[in-house]
């Protein structure tokens, strides 16, 4: 059979049969020599979103959506569904007397508060009351709904591992048997809540200019989730983070105050309740123009565990 090949074309064909490829004859190399730009720096402003959101629970009710839930589709040409690599932000609504039955997925998830009283998460069996500035961790696995028994809207945002799962395969996902858990009490305090009270706190006692990213930096959690980190980061009005470039894919969320990012080029401003994606390796800096808090969403702990987490700060 190989005495047959005796041209450049036939060895080509040859291995093209058989599903190979010659490493020197590739039309897209395996390997370069820094990232690739493959998403785009982008925002999401919650003031065009809100009154989406509301239309959107006029027309859908929880039992025809399982989550009301607006997910931020990177623009970059031919995406789908991630915000960055690795990471999804949406933001979610409910409405009083609505529940968002109790489900499960390997993916891990947490939750930012943006505005209401009286709405409630479950996590495995703990029930705990979600208001703005909280933030809430729903771990791999671990049974969750929401239910509002208030009289405010609730709005916040989620963020989830779940491209990162479409990317390594392990997605599992069901649907509680009996919707909601049976066994469930109340907490105001439990293992992945971490209360704006307890965060502005940490914040106010926090040494400044530890880290280029901000004037001061916390970590909620030491991570947060295995595959998620979380810092807030507190920028004075007219402070200027450093140029920060890092390999880690990140999402930031406007907690508090006005600003601007510059992210590969890109400038946007922000305020209130806005989503900035920072692509891996994209040069960016942040200016804030009032006193502002940033909550940053990044896959730096698995690049870390894994030997890949490079860039100018951390
Ligand atoms: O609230 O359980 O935005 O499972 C996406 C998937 C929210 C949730 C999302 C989810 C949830
Ligand atoms: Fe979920």
């Amino acid at each position: 059979m190989s005495a047959d090949i005796s041209s450049l074309d036939e060895l080509y064909a040859a291995f093209s049969s058989l599903s190979m490829e010659g490493g020197w004859h590739r039309v897209q190399p395996a390997l370069w020599p820094v990232p690739r730009e493959n998403f785009e720096p982008a925002q999401w402003s919650y003031a065009q979103v809100r009154p989406i959101l509301d239309a959107a629970g006029r027309l859908i009710d929880t039992e025809q959506a399982e989550r009301r839930n607006l997910t931020m589709t990177n623009p970059a040409e031919g995406n789908l569904y991630p915000t960055v690599r690795t990471l999804v932000a949406a933001y979610q609504m409910i409405k009083p007397d609505e529940r968002a039955y109790a489900h499960r997925h390997t993916p891990n998830a947490l939750r930012l508060i943006l505005e209401g009283r009286g709405t409630y998460t479950v996590v495995d069996g703990i029930r705990v009351e979600m208001r703005p500035g909280d933030v809430l961790l729903t771990p791999n696995w671990a049974w969750h709904s929401h239910e509002n028994v208030g009289s405010e809207d609730c709005y916040w945002m989620d963020f989830l591992d779940v491209p990162l799962v479409h990317l390594l395969e392990p997605m599992f996902f069901e649907r509680h048997p009996d919707r909601l858990e049976a066994e469930v009490s109340d907490r105001e305090q439990a293992d992945g809540v971490y209360r704006w009270e307890e965060t502005r706190r940490r914040l106010a006692e926090a040494p400044s200019n530890a880290t280029p990213e901000a004037d001061k930096s916390i970590e909620l959690g030491g991570p947060a989730l295995p595959t998620i980190g979380l810092h807030m980061q507190e920028l004075k009005a007219g402070s200027r983070s450093g140029d920060l470039q890092t390999t880690a894919n990140s999402i930031f969320a406007v907690v508090k105050g006005r600003g601007t990012t510059t992210v590969g080029g890109r400038t946007f401003d922000w305020g209130f309740g806005d989503t900035i994606a920072v692509p891996a390796w994209r040069p960016y800096s942040h200016m804030a123009s009032e006193d502002a808090v940033l909550l940053r969403v990044t896959d730096a702990p698995m690049l870390q565990k894994l030997g890949w987490l490079r860039g100018n700060f951390e």
